[in-house]
């Protein structure tokens, strides 16, 4: 009979200080899948995300985009989709395949899927195919960008289709899942395009979703602009100034400003309402921006903001980059309230951005990429932080010139371990840089509230358990005797 306690002591003494203590954070993440590209220069993971359920079975699906892949022509492009699961391992086999309609035409370039734009409850994948053109020549490049609707029987076949109107217009260019900004609780996106005459303008075209979702704009933002390169991007703010309503936020590099549009008018005010400002000229302020509904880094219940120069420099190293967090409330400024800085010359350190929880302390993260880390060798690097716990984890690439981190998405948890997933590109990895990403899992939770109630749970009943021996030792004894 004692030896049966001792054994029910020590499993719950194991118990007790194995198993309930709380998790501290680990000084990595677990690497839960790869997948790679197969055509040389095919840009996979020029677009990466891990933040929809197209087919609804509850698990995130990790999607890549390959803007230059030939499977269906030369450079045509491709997306591949990998559906999540309990069973998600390094297979990199993907599940679906979608091609670009003729050479050249940069299907994939950007990816967006992070809910449901139709109403139907399933998560949905608008791809830009910024280099599509109806006569399917190099010329004449008008772009497009469609939508996929996410359901149980996910196809190939587009659901939703939009065509530039113009040679050049490059619609696509940038395409982007909004969450809610016009106030009615169904999800909306936005697309680009440029325009020439009379004088060289990006506009994002706002389409509200739900279940009266058409083709036409509800909403225009223009801005007139020297030249263009990659020089304007947009993403969710989040809800900024805390009015319940989503905002949006375009970063615009040229003129290294970022603007900030208060959601939820009707009509929509296309004005910003806050203008953030780099520090010079030519640090590439507003190159990436980044917001979600609920990020909130100081808890003060307004979501807050990031957006990078990634050519400024620091004290320290030349065009090393940097990254300046914006805390949103309901009276917001355009004052900087955080400074992450690239430690190292010509990294490119903010080149990606991300935000969502994936450290152990389960407040929200930054991720940042600087996928020119190492230069001149360029294997890249992402540097995570957590503005409320300070604490931060690094992970590099594999070789030289792989470029790892060039994009980046903090998105769902894609194999059922109730921790949200990072995915990662390395878009010129492998000789023939055909490109791989990698999706790390994120850490566990910290649980230490819990824990430590557990502990004291656990403690009672093993003072409980102690007491019961003894008594029964004493018993033991006394009918020896
Ligand atoms: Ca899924
Ligand atoms: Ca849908
Ligand atoms: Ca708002
Ligand atoms: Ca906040």
């Amino acid at each position: 009979m004692n030896h049966r306690i001792d054994f029910l002591v020590f499993v719950i003494f194991f118990y007790t200080f194995v198993m309930i203590s709380p998790v501290s954070g680990d000084s990595s993440l677990p690497l839960i899948m790869t997948g790679s590209g197969t055509y040389s220069q095919e840009l996979y993971g020029n677009s990466v995300s891990c933040s929809g359920d197209l087919n609804g079975d509850g698990y995130f699906d990790v999607i890549v985009g390959a803007p230059q892949n030939d499977l269906a022509a030369n450079n045509a492009g491709a997306v591949f989709i990998y559906w999540g699961g309990p069973q998600l391992t390094l297979d990199d086999i993907p599940d679906v395949v979608l091609t670009g309609p003729h050479e050249y035409a940069q299907f994939g370039r950007v990816i967006s899927c992070e809910g449901d734009l139709n109403g139907d409850e399933f998560d949905d994948l608008i791809v830009g195919v910024p280099a599509y053109n109806s006569s399917k020549t190099r010329q004449d490049i008008a772009g497009r960008a469609q939508i996929f609707f996410g359901s149980e029987t996910f196809d190939t076949v587009a659901d939703w289709t939009v065509d530039g109107a113009v040679a050049n217009a490059e619609l696509g260019f940038r395409a982007c899942f909004l969450g809610d900004v016009s106030g009615d609780l169904a999800n909306d996106f936005a697309l680009s395009y440029l325009t020439f005459e009379p004088e060289k303008t990006w506009h994002i075209a706002l389409f509200y979703g739900g279940s009266g979702l058409d083709t036409t704009p509800d909403a225009l933002i223009s801005q007139p602009v020297s030249r263009f390169d990659e020089a304007f991007t947009v993403s969710p703010a989040g809800d900024f100034n805390a009015d319940g309503v989503g905002d949006v936020l375009i970063g615009s590099s040229i003129d290294y400003q970022t603007y900030l549009y208060y959601g939820g008018g009707d009509p929509f005010n296309t004005s910003p309402q806050v203008t953030f400002t780099g520090e010079v000229l030519g640090d590439g302020f507003g190159y990436a921006v980044a917001g979600k509904r609920g990020c909130d880094f100081n808890h003060d219940g307004a979501d807050d903001i990031v957006i990078s120069a990634p050519q400024a420099d620091t004290a320290t190293y030349e065009k090393a980059g940097k990254v300046y967090v914006y805390f949103g409330s309901e009276n917001p400024d355009a004052t900087v309230d955080l400074t992450y800085e690239g430690d190292q010359d010509l990294i490119f350190f903010g080149g990606s951005l991300s935000v969502g929880r994936i450290l152990a302390d389960y407040t929200w993260d930054i991720v940042v990429g600087a996928y020119l880390y190492g230069s001149p060798n360029d294997i890249g690097a992402v540097y995570i932080f957590s503005p409320a716990t300070k604490s931060a984890l690094f992970l590099q690439g594999e070789t030289n010139g792989d470029g790892f981190g060039y994009a980046l998405d903090i998105g769902g948890d894609c194999n059922d371990d109730s921790s949200n997933d990072l995915l990662i590109s390395a878009f010129y990895f492998g000789v023939n840089n055909n490109g791989k990403a990698y999706l790390y899992s994120g850490q566990p939770p910290d649980v230490p509230a819990l824990g430590h109630e557990a502990i004291l749970i656990v403690m009672i009943l093993l003072s409980f358990v102690i007491s019961l021996s003894k008594l029964r030792g004493l018993a033991e004894q006394s009918g020896d005797e």
